[in-house]
């Protein structure tokens, strides 16, 4: 088994998409292990893409990943990470695979609805930084 963190972002949950997204996520198979609700600072949402730090994109990022709640969530399942980003979809919704998350909901590049972790490396940093009590478990 192995754990990856998916993001149901400010525009999934402004948009009431939370549900569908969820039953879509059980319905591929992956266990909600963990979920939280919550409203990113602007410090965290800096830390938690501190990676792409002075690209065009970064500003406006911080802006929406602020703008309102959103529900990080602990999945399980085998390959987790790599099966999360194959139902996920590309970043792009032009680019995303028909009968992806990103490809069925996104609006643009960056209201691109949930966040998944991109390596196992990655999903354990991310698990620890919305779940800090899960360490013992990744
Ligand atoms: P992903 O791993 O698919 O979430 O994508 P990245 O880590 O490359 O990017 C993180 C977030 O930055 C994306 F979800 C949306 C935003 N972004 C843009 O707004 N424009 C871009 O060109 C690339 C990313």
């Amino acid at each position: 088994m192995q754990y990856t963190l998916a993001i149901l972002k400010p525009d999934c949950v402004e948009r009431k998409l939370t549900g569908k997204i969820i039953d879509f996520i059980e319905s591929h198979d992956f266990e909600v292990f963990r979920l939280r609700k919550l409203q990113l600072t602007k410090k965290e949402a800096q830390a938690f893409y501190s990676m792409h730090k002075g690209r065009d994109f970064y500003e406006p990022l911080i802006e929406f990943m602020t703008s309102g709640p959103c529900l990080p969530i602990i999945l399980k399942k085998d390959n987790a990470v790599d099966a999360f980003r194959e139902v996920l979809g590309a970043t792009d919704l032009n680019k995303a695979a028909d009968g992806t998350i990103r490809k069925l909901y996104a609006e643009t590049i960056r209201r691109n609805v949930v966040h998944g972790s991109d390596s196992d490396e990655n999903a354990k940093k991310e698990i620890a930084f919305f779940f800090p009590t899960m360490n013992i478990l990744v």
